[in-house]
């Protein structure tokens, strides 16, 4: 129990709770019926807890894990009842995730020594980048943080106007340049404003496509290297952002997008109306790179910062 500290907002804990209704109904459903008739956790019941973890997207590596823990606990404690299962796996996976050196963080800040400290945001189309960065752009004027947003996916013209959209929402500048002009360009323009303006905070937007890594590898490196020409360790942040609806294909474009490009911190969206909310578990038990935000819905202040207490503890409950 002592992992679950009170650190919690009851605002953040509610809304938290209801983005993750789904998956937890469907999760449950599925315990409930593999337990039923049973009072004693054995072999049977954790074959079919071992089925059900998959099938919500923890991953299987991650799933081993856990089914590895519980029978370990089976052994020492010689009799498990089922009625305990829920309270062991919330403990279990707690346990897990608590070797994870991250997803510890309970507020949105960044460093004090880096300013301007610069984002920049990757991830494959329709993820959930440019919604991010408009409530992370919120959260940080909350805290007092001064924020500039540049569109650098240039690639699409909506893609431009949608984050003006939330520029506008979100009361700060915005950087942009014409539809279809180079990425790296708008990328200097906005740490050139930034630092004029004595930002606190950058966040570019980018257009990650995928379609093939090596262009992708080198559009990336090039926005890099121009914005260094403004900000010497520029960009502070390479944040990805998964989509968590998709499951496994969050954990696929995960691998890619590292293997292509240094990610320092992933955000995991679309937590709320999807029943493979597990997938933040897996990712976070899988991935050195820690999970720093967690979307559960469209509105401007559905995103949180990654707890994995706060978020196991939502989940097994
Ligand atoms: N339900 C839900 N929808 C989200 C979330 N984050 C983003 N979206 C929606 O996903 C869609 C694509 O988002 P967008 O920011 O345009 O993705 P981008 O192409 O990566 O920039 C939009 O309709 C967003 O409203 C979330 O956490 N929950
Ligand atoms: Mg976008």
């Amino acid at each position: 129990m002592s992992f679950f500290k009170k650190i919690f907002s009851s605002e953040k804990k509610e809304t938290l709770d209801k983005g993750l209704e789904k998956s937890k109904t469907t999760f449950f459903t599925k315990l409930n019926k593999a337990v039923a008739g049973k009072s004693k956790v054995d072999d049977d019941v954790l074959d079919n807890l071992e089925e059900i973890l998959v099938a919500s997207d923890v991953g299987v590596n991650t799933t081993l894990k856990i089914i590895d823990r519980i029978e370990e606990r089976v052994a020492r404690d010689k009799y498990l009842g089922t009625a305990e299962l829920n309270q062991i796996l919330r403990e279990e996976i707690a346990g897990l995730l608590s070797e994870v050196d991250s997803g510890n963080a309970t507020e949105f800040t960044v460093p004090k020594d880096k300013k301007p400290y610069v984002v920049m945001v990757v991830g494959v189309n329709g993820v959930g980048k440019t919604t991010t960065i408009g409530k992370l752009a919120s959260q940080f004027k909350k805290q007092g943080l001064s924020v500039v947003l540049g569109a650098a996916d240039t690639f699409r013209a909506a893609a431009i106007d949608q984050l003006q959209i939330w520029a506008d929402r979100v009361d700060v500048p915005m950087v942009r340049q014409e539809f279809g002009s180079d990425p790296a360009s708008v990328a200097f323009d906005t740490l050139k404003s930034g630092v004029n303006q004595n930002a606190d905070v950058i966040i570019i937007d980018t257009a990650g496509r995928l379609h093939n890594k090596v262009n992708l590898m080198n559009e990336l490196t090039k926005i890099k290297r121009v914005m260094q020409k403004v900000v010497h360790d520029a960009p502070h942040d390479v944040l990805l952002v998964l989509d968590g609806s998709t499951g496994q294909n969050a954990f696929e474009q995960a691998k890619q997008f590292t293997n292509a490009t240094e990610v320092t911190s992933l955000a995991v969206t679309k937590l709320d109306g999807t029943a493979k909310g597990g997938v933040v578990i897996g990712i976070s038990d899988q991935f050195k790179i820690p999970v720093k935000y967690i979307g559960v819905g469209e509105g401007i202040d559905d995103l949180q910062v990654f707890n994995k207490f706060e978020f196991v503890d939502s989940f097994f409950k």
